[in-house]
């Protein structure tokens, strides 16, 4: 039920713009509470109290529109508290450019060509500590820049395989961290984030919070900031980095959950059916969360349908790929059931803690996941304390079904199921689940 003042503000809308332009209009709204205008068509939302206090109260919406932000969709472009701030360089800025569609690119996986036992990677490293069965592993002793070509590969398919890797201490650049990834793909631009100030960095896009900019949790839910990140690209990310600059003693961590362990939670019955579906990702709302906030759309606003279960090109094995930030609906099935699967699917992949990891990063700390089979989502905690870092991102490849996958005669996997017989346990009876297995306990 929409509340009095948005029943008034949508039938206006109605008579004069298409209603999928309502939808993502009232969409918008809905993300961006108590915003006075849906700048993306330019119309007027009237609000209760505004209509009382006879026009100035929308000056006043205005202003108190523009303090609220969702630190995901909303970036803020407050210029404060620079101070002799080490890093003001990085703040970030959002350039009125206007850049073309993006169209597809080649990239050439370096996971594939990485020997399995990833030799040279890990005899360079002092320790190897995997954070939980699922999902997240660190390394220690190695030093970005000075890894091989060998090494890369190698890298890109421990993370494949292990979701994120996490490395402190990395003295690495932002040009070199950049150049680091250019080895993975084409580097990907971000249409409306925040760049760092310093020209020429356009390829990064920065996470900025400090004293100024405190989230307001009446702007976005939890559950929504899990995402992947730009999934509605045509090729979105694959090897992304996070550089964690400046940050709080405690506080601001990031979690990951792991989209192969999601499928393989799954019932067979409940994975096929997965595997033939395919859903909208859309940018549309995050466009409109920055003209709100009054940035530039760098790039128009893209919606791409991409398949559920997507096949990792090195690892071969199945992931779910959808995520509450960008997934709007399953295509071709009846709004409830699309409704009722994301809802599934986007609480266990926030809520399940069997699936993920969380991280507490120190100033010069690097995250480094695949996204083509993760999600993440930062926490908040942390106001009034200044969190800087920094993201390096190329394209991956155009998400690959299963069925696209095996038609070349390969044979998608089931992470879990591989795991388990490599390490020599028999294949569970799928026909007979659920009828011995063990039970659950809650004491
Ligand atoms: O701030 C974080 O920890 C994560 C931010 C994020 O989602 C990203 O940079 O892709
Ligand atoms: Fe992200």
């Amino acid at each position: 039920m929409l509340a009095p003042s948005f029943r008034k503000a949508r039938v206006r809308i109605m008579g004069a713009i298409p209603t999928a332009a309502v939808i993502t209009c009232i969409v918008a709204i809905a993300r961006i509470a108590r915003a006075t205008t849906c700048a993306h068509q330019g119309v007027t939302i009237f609000k209760r109290g505004a209509e009382k206090s006879n026009g100035n109260g929308l000056t006043h919406l205005k202003q108190e529109a523009q303090k609220l932000f969702n630190p995901f969709y909303s970036p803020p472009s407050i210029d404060d508290n620079d101070g002799d701030y080490e890093f003001a360089k990085y703040k970030p800025s959002f350039p009125a450019v206007k850049w073309a569609p993006l169209e597809e690119q080649k990239v050439t996986e370096r996971g594939v060509f990485a020997d399995p036992e990833k030799k040279a990677l890990l005899s360079a490293t002092t320790k190897v500590q995997h954070l939980t069965p699922a999902i997240g592993t660190e390394l220690s002793g190695i030093d970005l820049r000075q890894l091989t070509p060998q090494q890369k590969d190698e890298l890109a398919l421990l993370v494949a395989e292990r979701g994120v890797v996490f490395v402190r201490d990395q003295d690495i650049s932002i040009r070199e961290l950049l150049e680091f990834h250019r080895y993975y793909g084409p580097l990907h631009k971000h249409a409306t984030t925040g760049v760092p100030r310093e020209p020429g960095l356009e390829e990064v896009h920065v996470v900025y919070n400090d004293a100024s900019r405190r989230p307001d949790p009446s702007a976005f839910s939890k559950i929504e900031l899990w995402h992947s990140d730009v999934s509605y690209e045509i090729q979105p990310p694959s090897t992304t980095s996070l550089k964690v600059i400046a940050g709080p003693a405690y506080g601001g961590d990031t979690l990951w959950s792991s989209g192969y362990a999601l499928y393989s939670s799954f019932s067979p019955q409940f994975q096929k059916y997965l595997e033939t579906l395919y859903a909208v990702h859309s940018a549309v709302a995050q466009a409109d969360g920055a003209r709100v906030a009054g940035h530039t759309v760098r790039r128009e606003p893209v919606e791409t349908i991409h398949p559920v279960v997507r096949v990792h090109p090195a690892t071969g094995w199945k992931s779910v790929y959808v995520n509450p930030g960008f997934v709007r609906r399953i295509v071709g099935v009846p709004k409830a059931e699309s409704d009722a699967l994301l809802n599934l699917l986007f609480h266990q992949l926030s809520e399940n803690p069997d699936f993920q990891v969380r991280f507490h990063w120190e100033p010069n700390s690097i995250a480094i996941w695949d996204n083509r089979v993760t999600t993440h989502s930062a926490t908040f905690d942390f106001f009034p304390h200044t969190r800087h870092a920094l993201r390096a991102t190329p394209h991956g490849e155009r998400p690959i079904s299963v069925e696209e996958y095996e038609r070349e005669g390969k044979v998608a996997k089931d992470r879990q199921l591989e795991i388990w017989k490599q390490a020599g346990i028999s294949l569970p009876d799928t026909a007979n689940l659920g009828k011995n297995a063990p039970r659950g306990y809650n004491d």
